[in-house]
């Protein structure tokens, strides 16, 4: 695995939806991707860091100065036995899991198109499609959130979440379960709530929810440990969790029975697979979570949601729910809520260079 050179390009792509949680509105997404070129083949990575640092700490500008001044040089001219000795050359860095996500995705990419396999095979996944269900946004109100989720239960989406906040959770719930009492239906608060709103939140458990997805605080497990012991809805969690040690000591003191597993978050695919199998040891289900990726970020989460305990839908619905036109040449489409994961080796999708080019708000190079 040898570094020759890096690319950095950042391109602003418009959301074809208003996408509102807990913490803001989003209506389009600055997408950062890195190159990775060695022996003449390329891997390529999407880091899901936002501008502002709305859903965990990281921010775009931060990670991006560490990736272009602190980990390329690092790595960029020197050979490595496999990306997990790549990734030991940040091991001294704290944090950033985000910004180091980005180095050691495209890194994975890169070995397996060298190895010539799929990336799903080479992480150990044996499924050629996987399982997905959409997350909703905050819609205006029951009647706009009933219309959402009959779109996309009829486009075949094997689970619906709704993103709820304090004031809006009951009723958009309640109203969904009464025109759809069998659906797969779960909730995202993205930390909006305190063990304050415990009562509140009991409201939900006669809705038949898979689970409550990140009730409380972003960095939070022992009040989740209590929360959990007030209602008999499991609780999933998402921004909680940077590390398969994260993910043990979760899971040793019931936080919570369901894992939403997100590359970036955690620090890259070695990470998130340590995640997966510490939940599978206690018996805890995990599926790939989205943080609106383009088809960079997709084609990641798809091939690492092909291992075994991914045994819920994930995040990763179709490309042509979120843009017009997306950053790869291949569609992303799931069909009857299954989606195929990309054929080929690596990520099984190449860049759309003409369109980054066309909409490219930085493009740079970087040799050793
Ligand atoms: O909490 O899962 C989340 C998007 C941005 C930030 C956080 C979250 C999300 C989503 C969107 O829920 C999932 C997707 O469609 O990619
Ligand atoms: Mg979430």
């Amino acid at each position: 695995l040898r570094i020759e050179a890096a690319e950095i390009m950042i391109v602003r792509l418009p959301l074809k939806f208003r996408f509102e949680t807990s913490f803001g509105v989003q209506t389009a997404r600055t997408v950062p991707l890195l190159v990775l070129h060695g022996d003449g083949v390329q891997g390529v990575s999407e880091g899901t860091m936002e501008v502002a640092p709305m859903y965990r700490e990281e921010t775009l500008a931060g990670a991006l100065d560490l990736v272009r001044n602190i980990f390329l040089p690092r790595i960029l001219g020197k050979t490595f036995a496999n990306p997990e000795e790549l990734n030991d050359a940040l091991g001294a860095f704290r944090g950033n899991k985000m910004a180091r996500a980005m180095v050691e995705m495209a890194a994975w990419d890169l070995w397996a198109r060298m190895l010539n396999v799929p990336l799903g095979t080479l992480l150990g996944g044996r499924k050629t499609q996987v399982e997905v269900g959409v997350s909703l946004g905050i819609q205006a109100d029951e009647a706009a959130t009933v219309d959402a989720v009959r779109r996309h239960v009829e486009q075949g989406y094997r689970r619906i979440k709704l993103k709820i906040k304090p004031g809006w959770d009951e009723a958009p719930v309640r109203a969904t379960r009464e025109a759809f009492p069998d659906i797969r239906l779960t909730v995202d608060a993205n930390s909006a709530y305190t063990l304050a709103d415990s009562v509140r939140l009991r409201a939900l458990d006669q809705y038949k929810m898979t689970y409550i997805e990140q009730p409380l605080a972003w960095d939070d497990l022992i009040d989740h440990a209590t929360l959990q012991t007030r209602l008999q809805t499991p609780l999933c969690l998402d921004e909680s969790i940077a590390s398969a040690a994260d993910a043990r000591k979760a899971l040793a003191i019931g936080a919570g029975g369901v894992i939403n597993l997100k590359v970036a978050r955690v620090g890259g695919l070695a990470e998130a697979r340590r995640v997966h199998d510490v939940a599978q040891a206690f018996g805890a289900p995990v599926w790939c979570g989205g943080m609106l990726e383009g088809g960079v970020g997709r084609a990641h989460n798809i091939h690492l949601s092909t291992l075994p305990n991914f045994t819920l839908p994930g995040d990763t619905s179709s490309a042509s729910r979120y843009w017009e036109t997306d950053i790869i040449n291949e569609p992303l489409e799931a069909v009857d809520g299954l989606m195929p994961v990309p054929e080929g080796p690596g990520i099984g999708v190449t860049l759309n260079r003409d369109f980054i080019e066309s909409v490219a708000e930085l493009t740079e190079e970087h040799r050793p």
